[in-house]
């Protein structure tokens, strides 16, 4: 049988033997998932032999602890990495089916609120594709972040139901479940070798059922594991199954199973609700005690634990590792306090994400004491000692002492406890790091300056390169060879071709044809034309004030009136594309979207405008949108207030795919600054630290910006009926602005116009725009998430590569 003939026999008896069904009778759906059974099951094989690997090689182990992991789609990125993308392609083809409509039958993995979600993912992706064993923990939420819907212009929200059909990457693990102890009582009891036996009761027991999906490294036959948990009744527990009252048991049961139900939906504001912090305890111990129960088959003892194992927290909502770790070395394993605290911190790293103090974790000790008594003794002991410690360094500044402690005045600081109990702390963008180290963490980095070192966050150029957009990565190979796949530094080699302009019109070319696969999108989901002639000015990301959307939205504002007032204004036609999610509870950050949603109703339908302008608000963005958003943009929005953005990410996968940044000096922006030069980007708007000041000086007057005709219109126009909605609607968004202007929207707002206009001719240049859009190609290799890795590895890890197999296997080149 040939090559075609075998895969068609495979694919209609797997269509029989998982589906009972002929192929013929099968939906997409079921398409859809008989590929994806086929393709786990070639996984399989490569997954076991990595496991065998690691285990007989006994190499050093990553663990990735995060609450968040936004895969998006897995099929197209699997098949892509398993090196058989285009072989099934044809194969499909040959029996009739389009792949690509068989991708588009899985639902996004949801599983993430944005960027430090997101980031997760691209590090397994990054960490298989370098032999890395790195494995990721978290939450199998049954409900990812909610949908999008807009309602009239308003955001509303629906369950994201993911799981309704299945996963075909899910692989439950019943065997390798774990129970999680949950309230109680708990007594030390002294015992007869003079030590104190801990003893925990009355607690609430939740088993924590394992759900293994594989992490599949590109063309390299490593397969790590995501290990995600589910919340379950313990099923020998008489609270389950109370046969006296029926109800009781029902209630019981969904109270243990809510743990893992949802998904919390917001990015900035830290979560103070029980079941949050059940979640957190949840999948912290279940996955220390299935690494714990794992490393002791092998090694007997947790003696060198800190050797073979490193821990990393992904913020600060897994740092209950650092107490729950101290609790198996200590009251399972009988170490000391001091054996065990020094193998915890030298097994644990953490991150740092943000410097908002809204997003900074704490727990009310109350709140901890009553849910997890003894990681509650434990956190106090831990407090103990860093206070006394700070003592021997501080005698009598009892200041400092207060504003560094671990618990301080009745709440428990979660990211102190994360620099106290660990042996790194990173911040993901340079500026982002100075900050940690010179302002909110200074008295920590005094401490400790040995633990502070900065990782800037990257991308995997596998999905947001070579997946999403193929014309250009077909392009850059035809010019450079294909090594950039393997090397993304490779890429710089493009910056030759610079000012080659056949090679700017092809990359044009290009660009042009994946404007136009978005204005498909466009035209059939919302019924707009758009012009692909026009610049395509995209801001997509979380909508947040620090973000600052509504300075985009004013500066629309302000083009529609200048048109209003000259027809025959000259500027470049231009479609500013929107798309994000709001916290449902963040009043003013839905309020933008309103607002944009109105901005699109009245500038889309004036002739006036005559196709110069357009706005768009598109739904429900996700990972699978992105793909196909971040190849169709010619400019990049990245204006957040400078010292807010921790680093952003996806403005280096518009980079990536060829869009110019505009951009304030903020997070990785600077560094892509550093990367391509002033001439290739455009930056405006106050910096970090003149920001900064303000904020210590308290001496910005944002009313002062009135004087400005252009703002003042624009400002009035939010609530003085001009909009097509009620006249109160933006009042509050407006008032913010006038009084306090948090985020310096108007302070920044001159700049930002002076700035556009720069665009505007900057793109009408095409020869130059080409340029533009080549060096930031060529520049995007350091932002590819496999150097950030490798940074990692090395300077925080200290872990090897452990090859699987012939290292020069391909299954397709
Ligand atoms: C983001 N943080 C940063 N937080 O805002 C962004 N928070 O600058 C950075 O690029 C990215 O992390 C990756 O480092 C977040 O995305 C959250 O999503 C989050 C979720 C729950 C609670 C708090």
């Amino acid at each position: 049988m040939s090559q075609h003939e075998e895969f068609r026999a495979a694919f209609s008896e797997k269509t029989q033997t998982l589906l009972g069904k002929s192929l013929s009778d099968s939906s997409l759906q079921d398409k859809y998932t008989v590929l994806g059974a086929l393709l786990r099951d070639q996984i399989s094989q490569l997954w076991v032999k990595t496991n065998d690997e690691y285990l007989h090689r006994g190499e050093r182990q990553v663990y990735y602890f995060s609450i968040e992991f936004l895969l998006g789609r897995l099929l197209g990125s699997n098949l892509l990495n398993m090196g058989v993308a285009e072989t099934r392609r044809q194969e499909l083809s040959s029996l009739g089916i389009d792949l690509s409509q068989l991708e588009q039958q899985e639902p996004d993995a949801g599983l993430g609120n944005g960027g430090l979600g997101r980031l997760a993912a691209c590090f397994l992706d990054s960490a298989a594709s370098l032999h890395l064993p790195v494995h990721g923990c978290g939450i199998r939420y049954k409900y990812g972040l909610f949908e999008q819907k807009l309602v009239d212009g308003y955001q509303t929200e629906l369950p994201d139901n993911w799981l309704k059909n299945g996963s075909v990457w899910e692989m439950r693990k019943g065997d390798k479940a774990v129970e999680v102890r949950f309230y109680g009582q708990v007594q030390l009891k002294p015992t007869d070798s003079g030590r104190l036996k801990v003893e925990h009761t009355n607690y609430w027991p939740v088993l924590a059922v394992p759900y293994d999906v594989p992490v599949i490294g590109f063309n390299n036959q490593t397969v790590n594991t995501l290990r995600l948990w589910n919340a379950e009744v313990m099923p020998d527990d008489p609270n389950s199954f109370d046969r006296t009252n029926p109800l009781k048991a029902l209630e019981y049961r969904y109270t243990v199973e809510s743990i893992t139900e949802i998904l919390y939906p917001d990015d900035t504001h830290y979560e103070g609700r029980v079941l949050r912090l059940k979640q957190q305890y949840f999948f912290v111990s279940a996955g220390l005690q299935s690494i714990v129960r794992r490393y002791k088959k092998k090694n007997g003892s947790l003696a060198d634990f800190d050797e073979k194992i490193a821990v990393h927290i992904n913020d600060t909502h897994p740092v209950l590792v650092i107490p729950e770790l101290m609790r198996i070395l200590m009251d399972q394993e009988g170490m000391s306090w001091d054996q065990a605290w020094q193998i915890t911190v030298n097994t644990v790293s953490y991150t740092n994400h943000t410097i908002l103090p809204e997003a900074l974790e704490k727990w009310p000790v109350d709140i901890l004491r009553e849910l997890l008594p003894r990681i509650f003794m434990i956190i106090e002991e831990i407090n103990e000692r860093f206070c006394r410690e700070l003592w021997g360094h501080y005698p009598g500044e009892w200041n400092r002492i207060a504003a560094m402690a671990i618990i301080n005045e009745g709440y428990v600081h979660m990211a102190h406890l994360a620099v106290a109990g660990s042996n790194s702390v990173n911040g993901v963008a340079k500026i982002h790091t100075e900050i940690l180290k010179k302002d909110v963490m200074k008295r920590f980095y005094q401490l400790y300056p040995y633990k502070f070192n900065n990782k800037t966050n990257g991308i995997t150029h596998r999905r947001w390169l070579l997946k999403a957009n193929p014309g250009l990565s077909k392009l850059i190979t035809s010019a450079i060879g294909s090594s950039w796949i393997h090397h993304p530094a490779y890429l710089a080699s493009l910056s030759r071709l610079a000012g080659d302009v056949a090679f700017g019109e092809s990359v044009a070319a290009v660009k042009r044809a994946n404007k136009e696969r978005l204005a498909r999108h466009i035209q059939d989901k919302y019924g707009i034309t758009l012009d692909c002639n026009a610049i395509f000015d995209v801001q997509v990301k979380r909508i947040h004030l620090y973000k600052r959307q509504q300075l985009n939205a004013l500066h629309i504002l302000d083009i529609y009136n200048r048109l209003r007032e000259n027809p025959d204004l000259d500027i470049t036609p231009r479609v500013f594309l929107f798309a994000g999610k709001a916290a449902p509870g963040y009043y003013l950050a839905k309020r933008v979207i309103k607002l944009i949603n109105c901005l699109g109703e009245l500038i889309n339908n004036d002739p006036i405008v005559r196709d110069r302008l357009k706005v768009v608000y598109l739904e429900n963005y996700s990972v699978s949108l992105g793909e196909i958003i971040f190849p169709a943009a010619d400019v990049s929005e990245q204006i957040s207030t400078a010292s807010k953005e921790a680093s952003g990410t996806g403005n280096m996968k518009f980079m990536m795919n060829g869009a110019v940044t505009l951009g304030t000096m903020d997070g990785a922006n600077i560094e892509i600054r550093e990367e391509v030069g002033d001439d290739n980007i455009v930056i405006f708007g106050l910096t970090a630290e003149e920001v900064i000041n303000y904020y210590q000086t308290g001496s910005y007057r944002p009313r002062e910006m009135l004087a400005d005709p252009r703002l003042r219109l624009v400002l009035d126009q939010l609530c003085n009926g001009f909009l097509p909605t009620p006249a109160a609607e933006f009042c509050a968004l407006h008032d913010s602005l006038i009084d306090y202007d948090e985020y310096f929207v108007l302070k920044d707002f001159a700049s930002y116009a002076d700035a556009q206009t720069k665009i505007d001719r900057l793109f009408a240049d095409r020869k130059r725009w080409n340029g533009m859009a080549i060096r930031n190609i060529a520049q995007s290799g350091f932002f590819s998430s496999d150097r950030t890795i490798s940074e990692y590895a090395i300077g925080i890890w200290k872990i090897n590569p452990v090859p699987i197999g012939n290292p020069y296997w391909m299954e397709e080149s």
